[in-house]
């Protein structure tokens, strides 16, 4: 985790809603950096909030709750991330108004990529192509053996995570019994030494989303140095900024390119250009309604205008 300290020069004329209105309506690369924010209003909790994640995995007891996402102790314990793995589970072919705007950019042809740090895939349930798309944080979509890589389907973990038992890789289950066996043995006979906590990873099924301690998929190394020099128009959208190097691309995109934040809360080591402070969804429903007139294609859309 890094706080990315920055103090930006902001656009000396951009600081209204038509200026962001204007640069939606002119723009032809945007770049769109998403977090947790934009699926909170299907249940999916964040991370940061005071009612998120991380604040309901005191009861674990780790000196750090994002250690519940750290590659070392899945290592160790793959059991603490199979316990907890359920509350954050994508709802299935659900998507937000948040999400389909996206998918409006890209239908207007305005969309450059979609930088989601979101792990819930939920894009690709709102009609984000691929091509359009880097997850940079991996997705539930995929799971691959910790020890052999063979790799499923997501879903094939599903029943597993919800019933938070630990789901083995069938072509390492042999060497694992093997393994294991040799473990009780050796804690039989008291020469038991932490080093062998590795076997508890053995053969584990692991979604393919990055822990803390991994690296970002290629596909971010491949796309991201171009895309901030490509992008007309950045927009940060339910994310506090807070994970590195993802939170570094607000600061690699030019100085002439306008940056607007939507989020529920303020982001006190950025500056953006224009910050528009509230739920994502209805900022978003707002903006297309009244300002724009788009129509973004979500059963939410009406209800949203309609409750003002
Ligand atoms: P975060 O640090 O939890 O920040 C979330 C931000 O969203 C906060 O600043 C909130 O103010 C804001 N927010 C919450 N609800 C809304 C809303 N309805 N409208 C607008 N803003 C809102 O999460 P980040 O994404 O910044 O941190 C990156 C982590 C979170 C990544 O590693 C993800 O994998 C991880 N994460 C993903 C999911 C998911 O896939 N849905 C859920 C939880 C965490």
């Amino acid at each position: 985790i890094n706080r990315v300290l920055r103090s930006r020069t902001r656009l000396p004329n951009f600081h209204t809603l038509n200026d962001v209105c204007n640069a939606l309506q002119k723009a032809r690369h945007i770049l769109v950096l998403t977090g947790a924010g934009i699926s909170t209003s299907l249940g999916i909790p964040d991370f940061r909030s005071s009612t998120g994640f991380y604040s309901r995995m005191k009861y674990l007891g780790l000196d750090d709750p994002q250690d519940v996402f750290s590659v070392d102790l899945f290592r160790q314990d793959p059991s603490i991330f199979y316990s907890i793995a359920h509350l954050i589970l994508p709802p299935d072919k659900a998507c937000t108004p948040l999400h389909a705007f996206i998918k409006l950019l890209q239908d207007k042809g305005k969309l450059l990529r979609n930088y989601t740090q979101n792990i819930d895939n939920l894009e690709a349930n709102a009609g984000v192509r691929p091509e359009n798309l880097v997850q940079c944080h991996g997705s539930f979509a995929t799971a691959s053996c910790f020890t052999c890589n063979y790799k499923v389907p997501g879903e094939v973990l599903y029943p597993n995570l919800r019933a938070q038992e630990i789901a083995y890789c069938p072509f390492c289950a042999v060497e694992r019994k093997a393994l294991v066996q040799k473990y009780e043995k050796m804690e039989d006979e008291g020469s038991y030494s932490r080093r062998f906590e590795d076997i508890n990873s053995f053969g584990v099924m692991k979604p393919d989303i990055t822990f803390f301690g991994e690296d970002l998929p290629d596909r971010y190394h491949n796309f991201i140095k171009e895309d901030v020099k490509k992008c007309d128009l950045l927009l940060c959208i339910g994310t506090s900024l807070k994970v590195a190097p993802v939170s570094e691309i607000v600061n690699k995109v030019p100085n002439d390119v306008p940056q607007i934040l939507i989020n529920r809360d303020p982001i006190d080591h950025c500056e953006f250009d224009v910050e528009l402070l509230g739920y994502c969804d209805q900022a978003i429903t707002w903006l297309c309604n009244e300002k724009l007139h788009w129509k973004i294609d979500h059963p939410k859309f009406e209800e949203i205008i309609g409750s003002k």
